[in-house]
């Protein structure tokens, strides 16, 4: 079994490559693209396309080495019945979930807002998680899948870094998983709470986690 090392903060973790799942949270055309629904929120959706190069290398190699891959959308199923009205009534009521957009209703599961972008888009066999919360694990079959497949450790990538990935990554360390985090990986509309976001996760010992760049992980991987 495949062992690597890898330099982070606020040190370097070891890992095992059969153990370890690369999960890409919600880099979806609603929250990257003009006119869904990180757009109707007030934010700019431009500071999120950063990341997406450094995923685009990562699950490159990822897919070289047969990691195993999962990706998360967040969503809502078409009547709306597991979307609370504390989440929806959120932004400018013209553009809010489940109102139509410029590419379909948004956040809603099926439309083409909802979707992964096509330069992340995931290849057949890759579980696919659709959540209608922040985090990964809250109502869905995510736990179940990384169960399954023996996981241990997660490499956490997507976006936003302090909404999506950071609910993701507290809700995986209360559960024993391990969570490295490569920071140009993830983007937010606020680069203070990107920067602070990952400040948090790696202070304190590695309170919630371990914080690394996709270039030394990819080196790692190649060593
Ligand atoms: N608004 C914001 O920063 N994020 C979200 O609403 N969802 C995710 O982070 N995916």
């Amino acid at each position: 079994m495949q062992t690597i090392e890898i330099d982070a903060e606020p040190e370097a973790i070891t890992i095992e490559l059969a153990k370890t799942a690369i999960v890409i949270i919600d880099m979806q055309r609603d929250f990257l693209e003009p006119g869904g629904f990180g757009e109707s929120l007030g934010n700019d959706v431009a500071l999120l396309s950063a990341a997406i190069e450094p995923c685009k290398a990562l699950l490159r190699a990822a897919r070289q080495k047969g990691l195993l891959i999962i990706h998360t959308r967040e969503g809502h199923l078409p009547d709306m019945s597991d979307a609370h009205k504390a989440k929806v009534e959120r932004g400018d009521p013209s553009v809010r979930i489940g109102e139509m957009g410029p590419m379909g209703r948004i956040l809603i599961r099926g439309e083409p807002g909802q979707d992964i972008i096509p330069a992340l888009y995931p290849q057949a066999g890759e579980p696919v998680i659709d959540k209608p919360g922040k985090g990964a694990f809250y109502a869905t079959e995510f736990e179940a899948i990384l169960q399954a497949n023996g996981i241990a450790d997660l490499i956490v990538c997507g976006v936003t870094t302090e909404v999506c990935v950071h609910t993701t990554i507290r809700e995986a360390n209360d559960r024993g998983y391990r969570c490295l985090v490569p920071g140009d990986c993830c983007g937010s509309y606020n680069p203070e709470f990107h920067e602070i976001g990952l400040r948090m996760i790696k202070a304190q010992g590695g309170i919630f986690g371990w914080v690394t760049d996709s270039q030394r992980i990819l080196a790692a991987l190649a060593g």
